[in-house]
């Protein structure tokens, strides 16, 4: 970390991200000294490589209420931390982010919490976001805002800095409208969306439901994907008229970086340790997510479970290892998850182990990606089978882990990586029954047909990694609300300071 005693220069960045977290963490030791580590998540696996030698501004929460500390350099990257109080926290993210939000736009697996407070939170901080992009963001500069916590931002930005050209991509579902009804703040989300000139979604799917709801809730006339809104005749978020393209940029993983990674000698002797303490056993069936209750976490340890049962599997010969990283424990429906499945393990482990030989090595722990490389290269057959999942870079990683072109990958309709994922072994993870049998056929196929799979699967992950969904939505971003033509989308470099 270098602290950054100059003012962000007059002129600012022509580059800026927005996202709730910085990409860093702090760690202070017991000497009190402070050091700033990669944070974990999605977004900002995704955006590292991205972001890898660009000069830009980086505007977020430094990850722990109080005062935010001053603006740092990691890099050629000006972090800019946004302060947030623990009330804030409580009511901004834990509350409209992940207690509203964040089941809404996932298929109401459990129901959302619907508080006014936790909406005035949540206004007052997108609010306070956009203040910080504006003073950091060069004339002209492009801004990219990310994900579902910060959807008021277009609007609340365009409002202080009609120069900026504003593009938000949603890591998270969009849901259909039926479902994005229920939201008692529904016009005022859309308005706060449309303040940029391009919206990034996953898949066709949601950036369709985002339309259809502009068109539903706001009255907006939608032709292809552009969205044409005469404003509104009020003083309110962003009321004046829109033109704003909505499409599908979907998101991947740094493929050449992680195979890089994966082929190090250093993962595949991690890889054979990993595999000798679980007894070496044939196969090892493996799952990997944050504990969300959309991550179908449940459902897959029912199906495992009934399989023990059947005697379909059995340990020492079948084994599965169950890694489920601490997520978001200060909300309730985390807390009951965690419980539940601590205790379906626990019952199955009581059911099924025997001395020396367990049924199921449940891990709640982070592990560095070195570490994950070489798990995802013991997997036999990987379980990716979320209710609902905005993408899943899980698939993609363990794809790109299996340079050796093993393994197999069962993977839910649910998840956007489906989309472009189809020889995975495709599964409705509600369907119990369904479950168990594709995961018995990953584990039985012929291995002719598994490395077909795989190979496969490998060549859509390649053809279409984190740079090049990069490139896309910016490309799209400086077209919009166009297309960008051939042309244009070779140019990939975002304007550099
Ligand atoms: P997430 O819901 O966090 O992301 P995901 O796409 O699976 O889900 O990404 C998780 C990342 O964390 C992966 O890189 C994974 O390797 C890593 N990880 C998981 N468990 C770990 C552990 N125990 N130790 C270390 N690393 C671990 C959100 C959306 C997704 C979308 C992404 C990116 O919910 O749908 O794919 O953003 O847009």
């Amino acid at each position: 970390m270098v602290p950054s005693d100059q003012p962000v220069s007059a002129a600012g960045f022509d580059f800026v991200i927005a996202a709730n977290r910085l990409p860093v963490d702090r760690h202070v030791a017991p000497d009190g000294t402070t050091t700033w580590k990669t944070s974990p998540g999605g977004l900002v696996t995704a955006m590292e490589s991205v972001m890898r030698d660009r000069e830009a501004a980086w505007v977020g929460w430094a990850g722990f209420p109080g005062e935010a500390p001053e603006p740092f350099d990691e890099g050629k990257l000006r972090l800019h931390p946004v302060p947030l109080t623990a009330i804030e926290l409580n009511e901004y993210y834990e509350g409209f982010s992940n207690d509203t939000l964040w089941p809404l736009y996932h298929d109401v697996i459990v129901p959302p919490t619907f508080h006014r407070s936790w909406w005035h939170a949540y206004r007052r901080i997108n609010e306070r976001f956009a203040e910080a992009v504006a003073e950091v963001a060069a004339e002209g500069a492009t801004v990219w805002v990310h994900d579902y916590q910060l959807q008021l931002v277009p609007a609340l930005l365009r409002d202080r800095r009609p120069d900026l050209r504003i593009g938000w991509f949603n890591h998270i579902p969009f849901p259909p409208v039926e479902l994005f009804a229920q939201l008692p703040w529904r016009a005022q989300i859309l308005r706060g969306l449309l303040g940029a000139d391009f919206l990034g979604f996953q898949r066709p799917d949601d950036a369709r439901n985002f339309n259809r709801s502009c068109r539903a809730v706001l009255g907006a006339s939608v032709k292809g994907d552009v969205i044409t809104w005469g404003g509104a005749d009020d003083d309110r978020l962003g009321a004046a008229p829109r033109t704003v393209r909505a499409a599908a940029v979907p998101i991947s993983i740094d493929v050449a970086g992680f195979e890089e990674l994966a082929r190090q000698d250093e993962v595949t002797e991690k890889a054979q340790e990993i595999r000798e303490s679980l007894g070496n056993p044939e196969v090892v069936l493996l799952g990997v997510d944050r504990l969300d209750y959309t991550k179908g976490i449940r459902h897959r340890l029912r199906a495992i479970g009934e399989l023990f049962e059947d005697g379909d599997i059995a340990p020492p010969e079948v084994t599965f290892v169950q890694i489920a990283t601490p997520s978001r424990e200060r909300v309730e429906a985390y807390r009951v998850l965690r419980e539940q499945i601590e205790a379906t393990v626990g019952r199955i482990n009581g059911d099924f182990s025997h001395l020396g030989d367990t049924a199921v090595h449940y891990l709640h722990q982070s592990f560095g990606r070195a570490e994950m490389a070489a798990f995802f290269q013991v997997a036999d057959v990987m379980l990716v089978t979320p209710l609902r999942d905005g993408m899943n870079l899980v698939a993609k990683e363990y794809v790109t882990a299996r340079h050796d072109g093993g393994g197999a990958l069962v993977l839910s309709e649910f998840t956007g990586a489906a989309e472009e994922m189809r020889s995975a072994y495709r599964v409705n993870p509600h369907d119990i029954e369904g479950l168990k049998e594709t995961i018995l056929r990953a584990i039985r196929d012929a291995p002719g047909e598994k490395r077909r799979r795989m190979s496969s699967l490998r060549r859509k992950v390649r053809a279409h990694d984190v740079q090049t969904w990069a490139a896309e939505f910016l490309d799209a971003l400086a077209a919009a609300p166009e297309r960008p033509s051939k042309r244009a989308s070779t140019s990939s470099a975002p304007p550099s300071q």
